[in-house]
């Protein structure tokens, strides 16, 4: 089967899906478009997918255009190396994890992260409205990586033993958190968001046994 996906670089949610085929060991080609100059936006991505996002997957004539959905598609077409697991106990945890990492650690990433990193704003003026949300913004997102670590002490990957759709949904949003702190250091640190590799050495660990294993180096950003 031919798998084509199309993505933009860096966006979280086409990320999952190459990680989700990644972690199964299934070949795929990626397609690039280029938000800045709208390519997702165009007629001939609209035929393909009506919302204009990305990520969108053909495969032999499907045409699937949910992370998500495409996750729970890949686990059925290729059943090895499950990524919802087997039994209906490990399906509930994983289901569980995947859609609080999905719900609540990527909000609280967006909210953080779209004026510091896309809209490229200055840090806000001590004690004006808009510090204000950014340092609630932040407190929400370590309040995600509190719970991450917790998750962590259960095993190697969140849901235990195991690389899952969880580690697909949640790798790609710290990462990103990741590049945020390279790029816009004063920023992050006037939030507090500062340290977290030393602060929550579990996720610290967790991202770099993700990072290493065969084929995520291909998932990573192109224009990183
Ligand atoms: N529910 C969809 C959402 C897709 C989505 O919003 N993707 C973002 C990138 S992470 C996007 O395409 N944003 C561009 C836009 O909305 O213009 C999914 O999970 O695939």
């Amino acid at each position: 089967m031919s798998i084509l996906v199309h993505l933009v670089s860096g966006a979280p949610r086409p990320w999952r899906v190459l990680l989700g085929f990644t972690f199964k060991g299934v070949d795929y080609d990626t397609h690039y478009l280029e938000a800045s100059k709208s390519e997702h936006k165009s007629d001939g991505y609209a035929k393909l997918n009506p919302r204009l996002t990305v990520p969108t997957v053909e495969a032999d004539g499907m045409i699937l255009r949910d992370s998500i959905g495409i996750l729970a598609w890949m686990d059925r077409r290729y059943p090895d190396k499950p990524l919802f697991g087997k039994t209906a106990d490990e399906a509930g945890r994983i289901w569980q994890v995947t859609m609080e990492c999905n719900d609540y650690l990527r909000a609280a990433m967006g909210k953080l992260l779209v004026p510091i990193l896309v809209k490229n704003e200055p840090i806000p003026a001590e004690g004006s409205g808009e510090r204000i949300l950014q340092q609630l913004a932040a407190n929400e997102l370590l309040a995600e990586y509190d719970y991450l670590e917790n998750l962590l002490a259960g095993g190697p990957y969140l849901c235990g033993a195991k690389v899952s759709a969880a580690d697909a949904i949640a790798f790609p949003e710290i990462r990103v958190v990741q590049r945020a702190m390279e790029r816009k250091t004063e920023h992050m640190d006037a939030l507090g968001v500062t340290e977290l590799s030393t602060r929550y050495p579990k996720i610290e660990a967790w991202k770099n046994r993700i990072e290493a294993l065969p084929g995520v180096e291909k998932t990573m950003p192109i224009h990183w």
